[in-house]
């Protein structure tokens, strides 16, 4: 394996001394995020398959990915996700209510059901609204660290995107960029192998992602994305790294997308079993469990309570959010001027003077 390659726990249960500044609580922390992440999918899943949402994102197998990256930043750190780095804000302390008020499109949503459902935002968690857009969000991320840097502020600015999005004209333009003016970003590639239904080296020539980042004067490294200890460690050095002018990093994040892109996908109509079954042995979650065990900090009671925590959190929030309905048609209005122009104004009474004596009809005439 190459220098670039950043591995900590081994596949099996191997020892290994703590990367600095990781405490036992640390680990803990870390092990727990990933579960919340893998109940919050199992249950938006659910919620899709049973008619209660329209559409969800799942990120089975690449909990590590998130909560590693996560647990290394530091929380004025700025984050332009991509839409399966849910688990991001949610390790950073997003309100569970308001994750599930953004699943419903509800009017506690903090897009206020404007953005895709599974696009989530968080001013308060520096999250910045996810992009369907593939690849748009390496720009801004780029933007932002001009921001800091122009600032003379420590702050770095990083941003997730997938082997798929690695093809984009905007990675390459990014790129670019950050490699004549170092700002401080980091380029999280998540390389799950696949965008939707094609895989990987049937949409870009080179098999290793990182080596990408030569070609534009970006350090760049391979971590195994399902080693959460691997991912922390290389983050943590690429952040130092940028907060000390030393400019950006791409971080390929090599793991596997275990469940289907979207739930309006259906992977087994393009990859076969076996290999979905050999990737769900290298599940991040087991193999952080192995090593919690090896440092007998895990039991089966603290496996049951963990897990019983985050479904009972999920099941609160679920329940308060179905119940709380959409947003009001004038919100449409908000949050694009600080004053709202005449003619808007005029729309937005005639929707409302429309609405108050409005029988719905269903001859295309708006509002259906
Ligand atoms: C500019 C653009 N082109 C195409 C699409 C349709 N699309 C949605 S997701 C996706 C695949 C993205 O794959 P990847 O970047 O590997 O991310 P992953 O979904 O695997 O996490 C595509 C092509 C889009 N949303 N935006």
């Amino acid at each position: 394996m190459s220098d670039n390659w950043v591995q900590v726990m081994e596949e099996g249960a191997a020892s290994y001394d703590l990367p600095a500044g990781l405490t036992e609580a640390d680990l803990k922390q870390m092990y727990e995020g990933m579960i919340m992440i893998r109940a919050y999918d199992e249950r938006a899943l659910k919620l899709q398959r049973s008619g209660r949402i329209g559409f969800c994102v799942t990120s089975f197998g690449e909990e590590a990915t998130q909560v590693g990256t996560a647990h290394a930043l530091r929380p004025d750190d700025w984050v332009f996700p991509a839409y399966r780095q849910y688990g991001v804000p949610l390790y950073r302390g997003a309100s569970m209510t308001k994750m599930a008020a953004h699943l419903f499109g509800n009017a506690d949503d903090s897009a206020k059901g404007r953005q895709m459902p599974a696009h989530y935002t968080f001013d308060e968690h520096r999250f910045v609204s996810a992009s369907s857009v593939i690849g748009s969000q390496i720009i801004h991320a780029v933007g932002c660290a001009m921001a800091i840097k122009y600032r003379k502020s420590d702050e770095v600015a990083v941003t997730y995107f997938g082997d798929g999005a690695s093809s984009a004209n905007d990675f390459h333009s990014s790129l670019n960029f950050a490699g004549v003016y170092k700002p401080p970003v980091l380029f999280f590639l998540v390389n799950n192998q696949y965008a939707i239904s094609l895989p990987v080296e049937k949409q870009t020539g080179i098999s290793e992602l990182y080596k990408k980042a030569e070609g534009y004067g970006v350090h760049g490294i391979r971590v195994d994305g399902n080693d959460v200890i691997a991912v922390y460690k290389a983050t943590r050095e690429a952040a130092q790294r940028a907060r000390d002018g030393k400019g950006a990093t791409l971080l390929e994040l090599f793991t596997y997308r275990v469940g289907a892109h979207s739930s309006s996908d259906d992977p087994t109509r393009y990859r076969e079993k076996d290999e979905t079954a050999e990737w769900k042995e290298k599940d991040p979650i087991e193999r952080m469990k192995r090593y919690l065990q090896q440092l007998n900090i895990w039991t089966e009671e603290y496996e049951a309570e963990v897990w019983e925590q985050c479904r009972t959190k999920l099941s609160v929030a679920i329940t308060k959010a179905e119940q709380i309905g959409d947003p009001p048609w004038e919100s449409a209005f908000e949050n694009v001027y600080a004053e709202m122009p005449s003619a808007l104004e005029a729309q937005k009474q005639e929707l409302l003077d429309r609405e108050s004596g409005l029988e719905l009809n269903n001859e295309g005439e708006f509002p259906l």
